[in-house]
């Protein structure tokens, strides 16, 4: 992996990934964007950026060709609420985009990464521990585009040699750059209401448990697969990864050891409601461990000390220790 190309690269997991592997890389680390997401601050300065609208397949080979591309994040969709209310733009952007990154790939020999998601799962899979390999018949827009990407990824390896690789990601907690839509984004809401010391209005019932994970961690799964060594791969498209599952009262256990004067009230949202039951409770990511090494570093506790140290940073809140002094 030389001269990168991030298609998405203003989103919750590019405005990460670039920087990480602006750090990381020896040559471009490209910042691809859409109109109306250009790239400001640091992302803008620190490297160089093109508009690479992934429906766009010319767009995408000119940025491949410019910057002698060898390896492709693929990072443009529409995440799992929004793309109910906009089935057909998630199809657009999820298959039709991946079909322009893998045939500009295989005309141009570059390797591909696009993240899966525990969406691609459904009811009739088993929720505890979700196997590697098990049923995977979504009922949601966004998890019909997941299982195909990760079929057509395999297909391209199979039959073009294309190197694509994959990984199912958990909800993934950031305090960088807020996600857009997604089930699993109320696990980076609460953080922020906690900091701000407003109640927490959370729209996912108590007892419902999803996978989430770190973004440090996350960032440095999606650089190992790319870094790995193929031979020791069975599965490619895509790997379960996992580093913890909670349900509502147990982030919000796990803030209050910190902030113990913090408000949570249930406000459910049915449509993510009725998407995060047909998600798995927690994956078993063996394969994944075996294949390539992957092991998560932070836990939940540890991922709240970070997350409310930083959100109070980025937010100008004073440390509870802090304000008391002042
Ligand atoms: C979503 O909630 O849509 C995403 C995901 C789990 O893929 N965060």
């Amino acid at each position: 992996m030389k001269n990168v190309l991030i298609i998405g690269a203003t989103g919750q997991i590019g405005s990460e990934l670039t920087m990480k592997l602006r750090e990381h890389c020896s040559g471009d680390v490209v910042a691809g964007f859409i109109k109306g997401a250009e790239p400001t601050g640091v992302l803008l300065e620190s490297g160089p950026s093109a508009e690479v609208d992934i429906t766009n397949a010319q767009q995408i080979a000119d940025a491949v060709e410019k910057y002698h591309v060898d390896t492709i994040y693929n990072l443009a969709a529409l995440l799992s609420a929004v793309a109910e209310g906009k089935p057909q733009l998630a199809w657009k952007i999820g298959v039709g985009g991946l079909y322009n990154v893998l045939e500009v790939s295989r005309e141009k020999g570059c390797a591909v990464f696009t993240p899966s998601s525990i969406g691609s799962f459904g009811a009739s899979t088993p929720h505890d521990r979700t196997p590697q390999d098990t049923i995977q018949r979504p009922t949601t827009m966004y998890g019909v585009t997941k299982v195909t990407g990760e079929l057509l990824s395999d297909y391209y390896a199979r039959r073009f040699g294309v190197d694509t690789r994959s990984v199912r990601f958990p909800g993934l907690i950031s305090y960088t750059t807020l996600p857009g839509g997604g089930t699993t984004d109320y696990a980076v809401e609460i953080y922020y209401a906690a900091v701000k010391g407003e109640t927490f209005k959370c729209p996912i019932k108590a007892g419902t448990y999803m996978d989430m994970m770190y973004m440090p961690d996350a960032l440095r799964a999606a650089i190992e697969i790319m870094e790995a060594d193929p031979t020791k791969f069975i599965h490619r498209n895509s790997f379960n990864i996992a580093s913890m599952s909670f349900d509502p009262e147990k982030i919000y256990e796990s803030i209050r050891l910190q902030v113990p004067d913090f408000k949570m009230e249930y406000e459910v949202d049915p449509l993510r409601q009725a998407i995060a039951d047909s998600w798995p409770n927690s994956l078993d990511d063996t394969c994944a461990r075996i294949e390539w090494g992957w092991l998560p570093a932070y836990g939940l506790d540890e991922m709240t000390s970070d997350m409310l140290y930083n959100l109070r940073k980025k937010l100008n809140i004073p440390e509870p220790a802090e304000a008391l002094n002042q």
